[in-house]
């Protein structure tokens, strides 16, 4: 085209401002720029700062749209399972053979032996993965599959020690913060809610020190930190408790907080002097487990104790090993040892993915609007393994961990389960490629009798579906989303386009089906209707503008800061815990009586350390870590982002020389559960013993079963933690060339 073509069309075009939300945590403005019904530029936000402005994925999307790959057309399986060999059917075949199945399944079998599976793929509010859920509830339930993969352990040790999972703050009070502690934290590539990385830079401007604990020398450490503390993954637990131990041994905690906002931490105390057991948890003794210096524990945890207010920020992969509740545990603990809960410029301490203060805590909307109780839930038993305040929908005996699913397929009632499992549903979620243990996953689909998928591409679970649905992308249907950033917002995602192809969207579906099922109560609403009443139910002043704009942003009179009304007036204010405190020690933890679930925080070596009898024949930590070109499995086939990153194993010096390994090398990944052939990259950015493959490529086994997309899941162990954590980085291996 030439310029003055461009420009025409620039002038001609119609501008029409839509909210990028493809789980990657940050919600940002996109603004297209449409004409005759064709995108042909996206541009973000460039109003005043801070502003929303969208990554290098959202600024992609055209591509994604566009995709020759996409999903178009209704189809039916016609090979094998798996095989990928599909039939064009019309759209009311589809939803016949859908309405079909699922009629003789709940006749037969009951509402459990349908396990349904949402996901993250888009977040939004109607067109998020629960109206499908609400169909599966109006016709009599369905198996609920439970635990954020991720920071399942996070909530866990949130619930246990404040009595709740909220505790987020506003990203700009990082700018009263006099020492930042960055911990497993990355938002340079993992965003963290729109504009994390923007206040770290300015925080850095303005001479605030930033340190990060982390295996891996990250672009976040390397862009804002002044100082690096490599670990190995899954031992944080035990540096935190070095770091209590240093500031308990020279009496650096803050007691009148402890005495007047906390109870155990006599307890505790107990177990870092070593009066409980025996071991004094010195930085020593963290050294050998963590492989962290024991001066740089030391001077870290004296600098903590005696910087205030400073924000120690947790990262949520920790919580994604095995026991990965014990590290949210301890840290809590330590911010409360230094009185930097409730105060400007310090941090709780909890998960530092926590959701925007312009997010659904405050603006409890879609829950409220599509979201029913599962029939099948109702008057089963508890979890015993779980903390009693934690939600009613989600602690029933007959729901599944996100980890278990393969075995209870393959299992069943004779494995223990609640039932035999028979239709597996999946809408807005990439199963089982995101799953722990694909190579099992696989297996159990055989045994399934249907597998619906909802799909915008032939990812590596649509492969497996007996019916696929092709979906339009956000830019082909209206919404709405709770924003995940700084300033707090809520985003309106405006319909850009007609949908392409054939394609309908989750929300459509579920009303078609319903109809065809005879529910005639399944929506009184259209979807414009749907949307007035759910923005009239949250702090949206007025919808049309808010369409408008495509973005409402909150503002308020300070950063928000969590716990401060309990830190501010204890007397008027408690924590929603049983004992109105901060709970170092736990009674709720003590009653479920199980070792491996401590009543005070502890360091539990995990399953599969370096220590472990396993390492022998892998002695390589695997990490699985979230890519810049990708947000999961989502977008692994746009030509624009594969240009930017290559899917590698990193592997450090150290242990590539002793195996001959140079860069760019083809090696081997492998342990008992999964092999994959993939490329090195060498590189002194992860510490020795540790490897990393990021997390979300697609699954493509070779004919030997060797998988050559680098689906990092075929290596991942399938057990979760006892409180509930997905321990995707918990998992030993071995390499070798290829
Ligand atoms: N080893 C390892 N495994 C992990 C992790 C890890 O760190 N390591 N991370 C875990 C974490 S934290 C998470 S949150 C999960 C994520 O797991 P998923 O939520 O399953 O991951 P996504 O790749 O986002 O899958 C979303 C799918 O939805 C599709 N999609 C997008 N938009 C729409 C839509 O509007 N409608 C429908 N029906 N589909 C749509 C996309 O094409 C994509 O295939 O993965 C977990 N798995
Ligand atoms: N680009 C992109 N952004 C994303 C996503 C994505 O897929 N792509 N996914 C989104 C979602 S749903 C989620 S849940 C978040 C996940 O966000 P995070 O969990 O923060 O992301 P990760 O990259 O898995 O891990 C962050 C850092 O933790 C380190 N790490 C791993 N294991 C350990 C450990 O045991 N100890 C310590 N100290 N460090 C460890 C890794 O080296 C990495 O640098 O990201 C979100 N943002
Ligand atoms: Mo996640």
């Amino acid at each position: 085209m030439s310029i003055q073509d461009e420009k025409k069309l620039y002038s001609e075009a119609e501008v029409i401002p839509t909210t990028c939300n493809t789980h990657c945590g940050g919600t940002c403005v996109l603004k297209a720029h449409v004409k005759d019904g064709k995108i042909y530029r996206l541009e973000t936000d460039d109003t005043e700062e801070p502003q929303l402005r969208a990554c290098l994925r959202g600024r992609a999307f055209r591509q994604r749209v566009y995709a020759p790959d996409r999903l178009q057309f209704p189809m039916k399986r016609a090979g094998a399972r798996g095989e990928g060999k599909f039939e064009h059917i019309s759209w009311d075949e589809a939803l016949d053979i859908i309405a079909r199945e699922l009629k003789r399944v709940y006749e037969t079998y009951g509402p459990l032996s349908i396990l349904y599976r949402g996901g993250g793929g888009n977040l939004s509010v109607l067109n998020s993965s629960q109206s499908i859920e609400r169909l599966l509830n109006m016709l009599g339930g369905h198996t609920r599959i439970w635990a954020y993969a991720s920071f399942e352990g996070g909530i866990a040790a949130a619930l246990a020690t404040y009595g709740t999972w909220f505790e987020a703050g506003s990203k700009e009070d990082l700018l009263n913060s006099r020492l930042i502690i960055s911990w497993a934290w990355d938002p340079a590539n993992t965003i963290g809610g729109t504009n994390s990385s923007w206040f770290l830079a300015q925080a850095r401007e303005k001479g605030i020190k930033i340190i990060s604990v982390d295996p891996r020398y990250t672009d976040s450490t390397a862009t804002f930190a002044s100082q690096w503390i490599p670990i190995r993954p899954g031992t944080d637990a035990a540096m935190l408790v070095a770091m209590a131990y240093v500031i308990i041994d020279r009496k650096l905690q803050d007691q009148d907080f402890l005495d007047t906002y906390t109870i155990g931490f006599e307890k505790f105390k107990e177990y870092v002097t070593g009066t409980e057991d025996g071991i004094p948890k010195t930085p020593a003794w963290a050294e050998a487990i963590t492989g962290a210096p024991a001066a740089s524990i030391e001077d870290l945890a004296v600098s903590y104790a005696t910087t205030k207010p400073a924000a120690l920020l947790c990262g949520i992969a920790p919580g994604r090993t095995a026991y990965g509740e014990q590290y949210h545990r301890v840290a809590i603990t330590l911010a409360a040892m230094t009185g930097n809960i409730g105060i400007h410029g310090g941090n709780p301490a909890g998960r530092v993915w926590t959701g925007g203060i312009g997010g659904f805590p405050f603006v409890k909307v879609g829950g409220q609007v599509l979201g029913m109780p599962n029939p099948a839930d109702k008057g089963t038993s508890r979890r015993k393994n779980y903390i009693k305040n934690y939600d009613e929908k989600a602690i029933s005996e007959v729901q599944i961990h996100a980890a278990d699913v393969a075995d209870a397929i393959l299992k069943g009632k004779s494995g223990g389960y609640p039932t035999d499992y028979k239709v597996l549903y999946t809408v807005n979620a990439s199963y089982p490629n995101q799953n722990l243990n694909i190579n099992k996953a696989v297996e159990a689909m055989e045994k399934l009798e249907f597998i619906v998928v909802h799909e915008q591409f032939m990812t590596p679970g649509a492969k497996f579906a007996d019916i696929l649905l092709p979906i339009s992308t956000l830019f082909e249907r209206n919404d709405v989303t709770a924003g995940y950033g700084t300033p707090a917002h809520h985003g309106f995602m405006n319909k850009v386009i007609e949908p392409l192809y054939e394609s309908k969207s989750n929300f459509e579906i579920a009303v078609a089906l319903a109809a065809r099922m005879g529910l005639s109560d399944f929506s009184n609403k259209t979807e414009e209707e749907w949307l007035r009443d759910i923005v009239g139910h949250s702090t949206v002043p007025d919808y049309d503008e808010f369409k408008k704009q495509g973005c409402y942003k909150i503002k308020f009179p300070e950063p928000y800061v969590a716990f401060k009304e309990q830190i501010e007036d204890p007397d008027k204010c408690t924590f929603p815990t049983p004992s109105g405190k901060i709970e170092i020690y736990s009674q709720q933890l003590a009653d479920i009586n199980d070792p491996l679930i401590p009543p005070i925080p502890k360091y539990i070596e995990t399953w599969e350390s370096k220590n472990d009898a396993l390492a022998e024949k892998y002695p390589l930590q695997l990490i699985t870590t979230h890519f810049k070109r990708r947000a999961h499995s989502q977008w692994e086939t746009i030509p624009w982002l594969r240009e930017l990153a290559e899917q590698v194993v990193s592997i450090n010096p150290v242990d590539a020389g002793t195996r001959g390994i140079n860069n760019g090398d083809e090696v081997l990944v492998y342990n008992d559960r999964g092999k994959m052939i993939i490329k090195a990259r060498v590189t002194e950015r992860i510490m020795p013993g540790v490897v990393d493959i990021p997390q979300g490529a697609w699954y493509n086994p070779d004919e030997k079963g060797v998988d050559r997309g680098g689906s990092v899941n075929v290596l991942t162990r399938d057990k979760s933690s006892p409180c509930g954590s997905f321990p995707s980085n918990t998992c030993l291996v071995q390499i070798e060339k290829a």
